[in-house]
């Protein structure tokens, strides 16, 4: 197991999409191992492959409460089967997009399939933060941050500080 990195927007592997998992196989799930290691000690409620530069469909999950139950999901290669129509607007925050935080309006409820750590399809019906959390992971398959989907103006403005904030880091 290993912590890995977590690439900060705005890094243009951040809007690359990620290809298939052909096979869940254990290289497939030392990398998930990888995830989760990573995503507790970020700590988060969830992490999609592409944010440690590895472009494959993969994501795990964890939105359980503190002192609640843990958990995890993982889900390779998801399918967004039906979305609703009714929208949910939650306060996001991205690994990726640190210290920044915004509204984000997104279907309430989603019908997702996808296959678990020893490949086997499965399916999940989420409503709420869980279908938020999972469509905010699988839009980083796709390339696609959470400041995507919030007006140009606070996403430039974020965007602009996040660089801004790399190239005063670098120069130190
Ligand atoms: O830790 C995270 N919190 C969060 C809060 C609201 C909506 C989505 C998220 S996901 C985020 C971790 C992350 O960046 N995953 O890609
Ligand atoms: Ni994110």
């Amino acid at each position: 197991m290993a912590l890995r990195p977590i690439l900060v927007a705005p890094d243009p592997r951040l809007k690359r999409v990620s290809s298939s998992v052909p096979k869940v196989d254990d290289e497939i799930r030392a990398l998930i191992d990888d995830l989760f290691e990573t995503m507790y000690a970020a700590p988060g409620v969830g992490l999609a492959a592409p944010q440690v530069g590895v472009h494959k469909r993969l994501l795990v999950m964890d939105i359980a409460e503190k002192d609640g139950d843990s958990k995890p999901f993982v889900m390779i290669n998801p399918a967004i089967l039906e979305r609703s129509e009714s929208e949910a607007v939650y306060e996001e925050g991205c690994l990726s997009v640190p210290g920044y935080y915004a509204d984000v309006a997104r279907p309430d409820k989603v019908r997702v399939r996808y296959l678990d750590r020893d490949g086997a399809e499965q399916e999940i019906a989420a409503e709420g933060f869980l279908a938020t959390c999972l469509q905010h992971e699988m839009d980083h398959l796709d390339g696609v941050l959470f400041v995507d989907r919030i007006s140009a103006l606070k996403r430039n403005m974020i965007l602009r500080k996040l660089a801004k904030a790399r190239k005063l880091a670098a120069a130190e």
